[in-house]
């Protein structure tokens, strides 16, 4: 079995068990365990939970690979591959019991940076209403096992989605950027889970996402969901990769227009 099919279907078979102990540690309650980068960069003793579930399936079943989670940080492997894993993201949500949060897992080849990695297989499991988004790279992108395609057609304006950073001194940053990018939008969607912003991207549930201060393990699986899914991915990081000063995701179509629009402080 040619090696992306392989990490695919790990992920899909690790990610179905680590949501319904998400799903389950919601049910029972959830407790604030500590504060990251600012008050509001909470995580909670299930995402802690979750990513040393997910980390020890990997290790158990692919022993020589790489490890990057939100909560647990990096572990080197001596294989080229590395494990890029965001236990639930959407933790505010989570934390508030609002549906939509997602474990997202990715296996990346090469330095696991988004200017430098290849994302070889994605998966995106929203543990509340079941679905799992996945792809394995060259095989398409799939909501459980319907194909996915993104939208390229906006004639009434894009149904755009965003985020705002943690830290309240972005903010104003932040709404600078939508008013830059309103006049592509018919509407705007803060959903709370970048990985299922990008997910929704593939599924042609959005038309594009854009947003600021994500982290590798926010985006890593959408984003091979919205390339396999015929969409476009980038950002502010060298050579128009997707960054953590902005990742913008999108059909061929909008691409330039919506990248030009959120990177551009003078437009
Ligand atoms: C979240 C992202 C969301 C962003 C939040 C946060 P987390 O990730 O999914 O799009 O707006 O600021 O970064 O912290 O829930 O893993």
């Amino acid at each position: 079995m040619p090696i992306a099919e392989e990490l695919h279907d790990l992920a899909i078979e690790i990610a179905r068990e680590a949501g319904e102990l998400a799903r389950r540690r919601r049910t029972e309650g959830v407790e604030i365990a500590a504060t990251k980068s600012a008050v509001a960069d909470i995580v909670t003793e299930a995402d802690r939970e979750v990513e040393a579930l997910i980390r020890s399936r990997l290790a158990e079943r692919r022993p020589g690979d790489g490890f990057l989670g939100e909560e647990s940080g990096a572990g080197g492997g001596e294989s080229d591959i590395t494990w890029v894993v965001d236990p639930i993201d959407g933790t505010v949500n989570y934390a508030y019991g609002i549906p939509a949060y997602a474990v997202s897992i990715a296996a990346v080849a090469g330095y696991p940076r988004p200017e430098s990695w290849e994302v070889l297989a994605g998966v995106v499991f929203s543990p509340a209403n079941g679905e799992l988004f996945h792809a394995a790279r060259g095989h398409g992108a799939w909501l459980d096992s319907t194909r996915l395609s993104v939208n390229d057609e906006t004639p009434a304006g894009a149904l755009l989605a965003t985020g705002f950073g943690y830290d309240p001194a972005t903010h104003a940053g932040d709404l600078a950027r939508i008013a830059r990018v309103m006049p592509l939008a018919r509407d705007l969607r803060r959903g709370g889970s970048a990985a299922l912003d990008l997910a929704y991207v593939a599924a042609g549930r959005l038309d594009g996402y854009f947003e600021r201060g994500l982290n590798p393990w926010d985006h890593a699986a959408g984003d091979l969901l919205v390339t396999e899914a015929g969409g476009i991915v980038g950002g502010a990081g060298p050579g128009d990769t997707a960054s953590n000063d902005l990742i913008v995701a999108c059909g061929a179509a909008l691409y330039e227009r919506l990248l030009t629009a959120a990177l551009n402080p003078q437009v």
